[in-house]
């Protein structure tokens, strides 16, 4: 029904929703989920720190800011033939969207974003989705990624407008929805969500998911990551984020913005096998995959392939695939 995907939703609607009683949330939640998408496929994705610390921005929460000696290895850009063998063991363990991210306040017109380019046309080759997250972008250098075969961009909006200065001064939040204006413009999927437990009030939530969900277009896909505390940091001491809280997080999201990939991004490896499926019935449909997000710890392959037996989940095939199927069917 086209009336549930709105792009007018207003702050007051979003509080109603937000601030449902738990369960009557989550089963309007797994209700919009299982309208608009199969609520047995979950779509894996595999990350890759492909440029990894020494960043000059002050995000408080990252580990990869120069300023904050967390201990993070410091790597430079990796050569593409690694990048490439790295994609095809992601895609041997069922991963079908591979997302390559680096410690860059913004891409530069140099060889590393050559690099970069060439890094796009192999995986691209190798039929997974390609995604890149590699922080502000023009709109010539993302039309560049599209051309290579760029399939989606991940840029953050992390927190609410009014938070925001709490925990980024480098950068503004208008220079974040400009660069996703500008993939959007490439014609390149945008993947845009936030972290909770940053120290924000719910206000900042549900405002920040009010900007996602009156973009222009819905973002294709939503990460929604629990905060992963690093020592060194600002925010080393936050409170641990509150399971329940991420399920909320996860259900309005779905509500909000039926069709999205809502994914259930870090703070997983601090979750148990029946919060993460609760997660999965209030209308999380994707994952990241592999025993390392950019720089912290996340379940194995073998971990999550046991909880998709368990749950009866199965990993979503690649849009190229699905594709190839229904050419297949047809001839
Ligand atoms: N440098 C690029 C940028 O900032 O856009 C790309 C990489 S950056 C690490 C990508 C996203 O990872 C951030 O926007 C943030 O949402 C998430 N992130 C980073 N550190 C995190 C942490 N400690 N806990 C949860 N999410 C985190
Ligand atoms: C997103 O929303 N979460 C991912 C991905 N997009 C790039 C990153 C999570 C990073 C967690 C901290 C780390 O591993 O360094
Ligand atoms: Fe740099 Fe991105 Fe980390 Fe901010 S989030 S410090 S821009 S790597």
């Amino acid at each position: 029904m086209q009336q549930d995907i709105r792009k007018n939703w207003t702050i007051e609607e979003i509080y109603e929703i937000y601030n449902m009683p738990l369960l009557e949330l989550v089963v309007r939640a797994a209700n919009m989920h299982k309208k608009y998408n199969d609520t047995a496929e979950v779509q894996v994705c595999t990350l890759l720190s492909i440029k990894t610390g020494g960043c000059t921005e002050d995000c408080a929460y990252c580990p990869q800011a120069a300023r904050y000696h967390t201990g993070v290895d410091v790597h430079a850009l990796m050569k593409k033939d690694e990048v490439l063998s790295y994609a095809a063991k992601a895609k041997e363990a069922g991963s079908t969207r591979f997302c390559m991210g680096a410690a860059w306040r913004e891409v530069r017109d140099n060889r590393d974003f050559d690099r970069v380019v060439e890094m796009v046309k192999g995986v691209n080759e190798m039929g997974m989705e390609v995604c890149c997250t590699l922080g502000m972008l023009s709109e010539t250098q993302a039309k560049k990624l599209a051309d290579a075969g760029l399939y989606a961009y991940n840029h953050n909006l992390d927190t609410s407008a009014e938070y925001y200065e709490h925990i980024i001064t480098t950068r503004t939040y208008n220079d974040r929805l400009e660069t996703l204006d500008n993939v959007r413009k490439a014609g390149v999927s945008v993947c845009c969500g936030g972290i909770i437990g940053l120290g924000e009030k719910h206000e900042d939530r549900i405002k920040m998911l009010h900007t996602l969900s009156t973009l222009p277009e819905h973002p294709e896909s939503v990460p929604i990551n629990a905060l992963v505390p690093i020592a060194g940091t600002p925010l080393e001491h936050n409170q641990k984020v509150d399971v329940w809280d991420m399920i909320r997080m996860i259900a309005t999201a779905r509500i909000l913005m039926p069709k999205a990939m809502v994914r259930l991004s870090a703070g997983r490896t601090n979750m148990n096998l029946s919060e993460q499926a609760l997660c999965f019935l209030a209308g999380a449909n994707s994952i990241f995959a592999g025993d390392k997000l950019l720089t912290t710890p996340n379940p194995s392959f073998e971990e999550d392939d046991a909880m998709f037996q368990l749950l009866g989940l199965k990993p979503r095939v690649s849009f190229k695939e699905e594709k190839k199927i229904g050419e297949a069917t047809l001839v």
